[in-house]
């Protein structure tokens, strides 16, 4: 792929860097993004549906069951070439935040280290009274397992819509769309609010945008590059010539 000249002058002498990612990304690793219809048993089901307080107030043993089908779905997937480019980036950028909306630990198993999760991990177990952490939990129980503490249901460590995001991350996110100088939005439709709204802080203050979407989104008309293909070809790519610069 031909990157504009500009772009990698640009991203050759970023001071700071802020990078939003969203399912898109973990596509190539073989997980459907949110916007994919959903298969098997789960397909007569919206994520939306299921990603809620209420529905797991409804029906807590159907919404345990779809994340530890989820939670199984996880184990046999990697990191894809998107998610390693990522790691050489921020290693190639003392300034760097990742911002990621996804809640598969694929970053985490690439080896970022900066990361900031604004919907939590799916990987990870708590009480939904006590909200302590589960150490371990039987994958196969029949009902949903309990808190050894209280006692309480236990329920997946991400946020469900009408839920509020992590305080500290959240914080952390804006901090970061408001100091950078330039921010990448990846694999993401721009729909969840309020991850949604990152973006268009850090325009608002002068960051260059750059997305990288298979697809047009409701951003890409605010955008200063739209880099439109696949994350895990795009993005090895870019960090390849931005070394290939740096070295000459
Ligand atoms: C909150 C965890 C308040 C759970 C998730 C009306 C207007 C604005 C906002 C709202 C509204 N009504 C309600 C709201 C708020 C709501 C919201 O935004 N709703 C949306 C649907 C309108 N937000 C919330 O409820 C948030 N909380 O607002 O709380 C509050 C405050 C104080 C006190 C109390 C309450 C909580 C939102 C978090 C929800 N949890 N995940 C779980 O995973 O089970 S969100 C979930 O969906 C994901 O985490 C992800 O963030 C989101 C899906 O978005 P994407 O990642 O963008 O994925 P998507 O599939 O949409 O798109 C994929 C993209 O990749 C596409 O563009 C595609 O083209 C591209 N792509 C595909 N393949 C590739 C690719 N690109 C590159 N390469 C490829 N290979
Ligand atoms: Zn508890």
């Amino acid at each position: 792929m031909d990157f504009p000249a500009d772009l990698i002058r640009l991203l050759s002498n970023a001071q700071s860097m802020a990078v939003l990612t969203g399912a898109g990304v973990s596509q190539e690793s073989g997980l459907r993004t949110f916007r994919d219809s959903q298969t098997g048993l789960w397909a007569q089901y919206k994520p939306q549906d299921l990603a809620s307080p209420e529905a797991f107030a409804r029906e807590p043993k159907l919404v345990w069951d779809w994340y530890a089908w989820r939670r199984e779905a996880i184990k046999g997937v990697r990191p894809n070439a998107g998610h390693y480019a990522l790691v050489e980036l921020e290693k190639r950028n003392s300034a760097f935040t990742l911002i990621t909306q996804n809640v598969d630990g694929l970053h985490q198993m690439a080896g970022s280290r900066q990361i900031l999760e604004l919907h939590g991990n799916i990987q990870r177990v708590r009480c939904s009274n006590c909200g302590c952490l589960a150490e371990s939990w039987d994958e196969q129980s029949q009902e949903v397992p309990r808190c050894v503490d209280c006692g309480g249901l236990l329920r997946p460590d991400v946020v469900w819509f009408g839920e509020p995001l992590p305080r500290s991350q959240l914080e952390q996110a804006v901090q970061a769309a408001r100091s950078c100088g330039v921010f990448f939005s990846i694999g993401t439709s721009g729909v969840v609010h309020p991850a949604a709204a990152l973006p268009y802080s850090a325009h608002n203050q002068g960051a260059v945008i750059v997305e990288i979407n298979a697809e047009c989104t409701q951003l890409t008309g605010k955008a200063d590059y739209f880099l439109q293909g696949k994350s895990g070809e795009i993005l090895p790519e870019l960090v390849k010539k931005l070394a290939d610069t740096a070295s000459r």
